[in-house]
């Protein structure tokens, strides 16, 4: 989270790779030289503009006033229609044993590794925008093989909010600022938005998902991705299965809560991109395993829903989840622009061993991606940018064209042609030449959904009934948020229609908090998804009924799948708060011990300098109370020491840090004196600091466990109880 000095990894020899190294030759630092024009011409003066005397007027002549200011109007490119705000980092994957009877994709192969570069975003902010939005983060990862460039373009969840790509635009349009005032910014819109949902059936199981903690990742590094569609794994004897694709993070699945996602936007709103920075800057290289989840053919319609319908998750207890080899970013960017700006992903991309299916949202996403660099990046070259140059070699007839790099030698750009014995030639199967899936289809052309597409609200209640009660209360309170954004009440009420289709008790709780009660849904016009002359009743979705069970991997409780057995704290930011007067050596030794666990520690103080200590030492401040605020540390930790301890419990800001943390959730411990300030901290309203859970306080008894138990509170990242009995009203 900060910008205090990190231990700068030496790149070049530490985390180079064939495609970093192939990147060298691109790159460009001036250290040591002569500026120069673009031509290379020495510059003398950078510092005046030529002119007719020294107040006289500026001559048109000045060639180097006119290429600076020139260049400098053309830096801007078209940002991403959506997913404008981004972070990417190099790194690589290798691939486990166990793909190679699935897959013929050569970096899938036993022990394969490959160099890649990963870019998460969020989605409906602008590329100025926060990190801390709640949204949807993008998480798209390109494959530099042997074999051509692979790219997995994914979400962090695995559900989409519509099953066509024909309804791609008016979606997009919905949630992005409204056109009369663009507002609101780095959040989906409030009253265009919910608009579109309250007739939408098919996206409420994605809105859940969106509204839930999933909406609001810790970090980049603490959230899953998914391809969301069905692909196909095709084998080496030609041999297809469906999958569906995981990134699960090694460093486990966390989130923050809303309050302080609000905060963190206004505090620092690189707060993501920083971490990761930075994480990988201190060597701690994030971590993803690559999972699949495998249907044979003949199993494609065994489920009660259709695996080719983008709204739908495979669960794991039906189709458990393979790992079959491992990411790990290890290399930040040299420039930003240059690499995470320019990076185009396609889905078009694939190579032998991966194919597509007929989901409906991924045919039409196979479009779009060539289109939009086309238009952003302004040209058919986008391919010959560094960042996207393929390691594979690019040989074909195709030339010329805006920024051309390549110098394609002699005489030929066609094919047949014997001038050049029909060079560059087709490769066979054998040679690795890419052949579409065999797939027989016949039928009549037609716009229609399927059929098998129809259950909207069942998996929205698999959902909703797999978070736990805290995870139920955010998402709860989230829509509350959300809707009570919303202008027009008539779209509240359809939104409350529309929760009652999934679960009466969710529906209902959303109601309370808006003070409405949920209407009756007959007579609500809802749109499934049919043409002018189709019987929207023929394609209504029934609500959810029954005991449609639970899926324990879809929540990020510390036992579910996804988090069990993560029980380091790793990377955790902990603010150490201390002043004069403060017992320095044993905030020395507690340091040391979060550190050698992997935690990063930060004193937070009234003022920056040096902190004297009560025996004399002195400790180096990294934070005041102005300069940096809880909403930016995992845990709080109070220093022993009586004039420290009194100091802070007079200070406000110190107060609210850990009155913060608390509301947070946060696990927060107190030395000694240190309770002190906790005590300051409980406020009317709120149950007694002390007695809460994760809070462990050196004069309760704990002081001999306090570091260990510390460090355990700090693995389990919230203590949602004490939010828990607010929300239950047994406070
Ligand atoms: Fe995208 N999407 N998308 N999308 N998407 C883009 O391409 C689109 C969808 C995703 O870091 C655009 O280069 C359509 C699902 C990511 O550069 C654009 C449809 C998923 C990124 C586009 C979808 C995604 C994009 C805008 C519905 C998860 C950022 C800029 C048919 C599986 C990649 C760009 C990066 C970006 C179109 C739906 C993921 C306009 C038409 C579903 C991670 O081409």
């Amino acid at each position: 989270m900060s910008d205090k000095p990190i231990a700068k990894q030496n790149h070049e020899d530490v985390v180079s790779n064939p495609k970093t190294d192939e990147l060298a030759q691109n790159r460009s630092d001036g250290y040591g030289q002569k500026l120069t024009t673009n031509q290379g011409l020495r510059v003398n003066d950078d510092q005046n503009s030529l002119k007719a005397e020294e107040r006289g007027p500026t001559l048109l002549e000045d060639f180097i006033l006119r290429e600076k200011i020139h260049h400098f109007d053309h830096e801007r490119i078209p940002e991403r229609v959506i997913h404008a705000r981004g972070v990417g980092a190099h790194g690589y994957f290798e691939a486990y044993d166990n793909a190679a009877a699935l897959t013929k994709a050569h970096f899938l192969q036993p022990g394969v590794k490959t160099p890649i570069f990963t870019r998460f975003s969020t989605v409906v902010g602008s590329r100025g925008a926060t990190d801390m939005a709640r949204d949807v983060r993008g998480f798209a990862v390109k494959f530099y093989t042997q074999e051509g460039v692979y790219d997995f373009v994914g979400n962090n969840m695995p559900v989409f909010f519509i099953q066509d790509a024909l309804k791609f635009p008016d979606f997009i349009h919905a949630v992005k600022p409204e056109p009369h005032n663009e507002i609101p910014q780095a959040a989906s819109a409030h009253d265009t938005f919910w608009d579109f949902i309250s007739v939408t059936p098919e996206s409420m199981h994605m809105v859940l998902w969106a509204m839930s903690d999933r909406g609001l990742p810790r970090n980049l590094r603490t959230m899953e991705g998914f391809n969301v569609h069905t692909y196909r794994f095709i084998d080496a004897a030609g041999k297809s299965r469906f999958v569906k694709m995981h990134w699960k993070p090694l460093q486990g699945v966390r989130s923050a809560v809303w309050e302080e996602a609000q905060q963190i936007s206004g505090k620092d709103p690189d707060f993501h991109r920083r971490d990761l920075y930075n994480s990988i800057e201190m060597g701690a290289y994030p971590e993803w395993e690559l999972g699949v989840q495998v249907v044979e053919e003949e199993d494609e319609m065994k489920f009660g829903f259709d695996i080719l319908d983008a709204t739908k998750l495979i669960p794991e207890e039906l189709v458990p989840v393979q790992k079959i080899g491992k990411m790990v970013l290890n290399r930040n960017v040299d420039n930003y622009f240059a690499e995470t700006e320019q990076v185009a992903f396609c889905l078009s991309h694939v190579v032998p061993g991966i194919d597509f299916s007929n989901d409906p949202l991924l045919q039409g996403r196979l479009f779009s991606y060539l289109d939009t660099q086309l238009k952003r990046l302004g040209s058919v070259n986008f391919h010959e940018i560094p960042i996207n140059r393929s390691l594979a070699p690019v040989v074909n007839n195709q030339r010329d064209g805006h920024m051309r790099q390549t110098i394609n030698k002699g005489q030929t750009s066609y094919s047949p042609n014997l001038l050049n014995d029909e060079f560059p030639k087709q490769a066979k199967q054998s040679e690795g030449g890419f052949v579409s899936h065999y797939e027989r289809v016949d039928g009549h052309k037609i716009r229609m959904r399927s059929k098998s597409f129809v259950d909207h609200y069942t998996q929205a209640k698999l959902f909703w009934n797999s978070q736990s009660e805290a995870e139920q209360m955010h998402l709860v309170k989230a829509i509350r948020f959300e809707l009570g954004h919303v202008n027009k009440e008539s779209v509240r009420m359809r939104v409350l229609v529309q929760l009652s289709q999934i679960d009466a008790t969710l529906a209902h709780l959303v109601a309370e908090g808006l003070g409405l009660e949920v209407p009756s849904a007959d007579g609500v016009q809802l749109n499934y998804g049919v043409g002018a002359d189709t019987n929207p009743a023929d394609f209504t979705s029934q609500p959810a009924k029954g005991d449609v069970g639970r899926s324990a991997a879809l929540s990020m409780t510390p036992d579910s799948p996804a988090n069990a057995g993560k029980t380091d704290i790793k990377t955790r930011q902990i603010a150490i708060l201390a002043t004069d007067g403060a017992d320095v050596t044993a905030i020395g030794d507690l340091m040391k011990t979060l550190m050698d666990e992997g935690a990063q520690t930060a004193i937070v103080a009234n003022r920056l300098g040096k902190l004297k200590g009560a025996d004399g030492a002195e400790l180096l401040i990294d934070w005041t109370f102005q300069s940096t605020s809880s909403v930016l540390f995992d845990a709080v930790y109070v220093a022993d020491g009586a004039a420290s301890a009194q100091r802070l419990a007079n200070d406000a800001d110190a107060v609210r840090f850990v009155a913060e943390a608390f509301r947070h959730c946060k696990p927060i411990a107190a030395a000694g004196e240190g309770v002190k300030v906790l005590e300051a901290a409980a406020h009317p309203g709120a149950m007694d600091i002390l007695d809460a859970d994760g809070v462990l306080a050196g004069r309760n008894g704990h002081a001999a466990s306090l570091v260990p138990d510390f460090i355990k509170a700090i693995a389990q990242h919230r203590f949602w109880s004490r939010e828990l009995k607010v929300w239950r009203r047994e406070l």
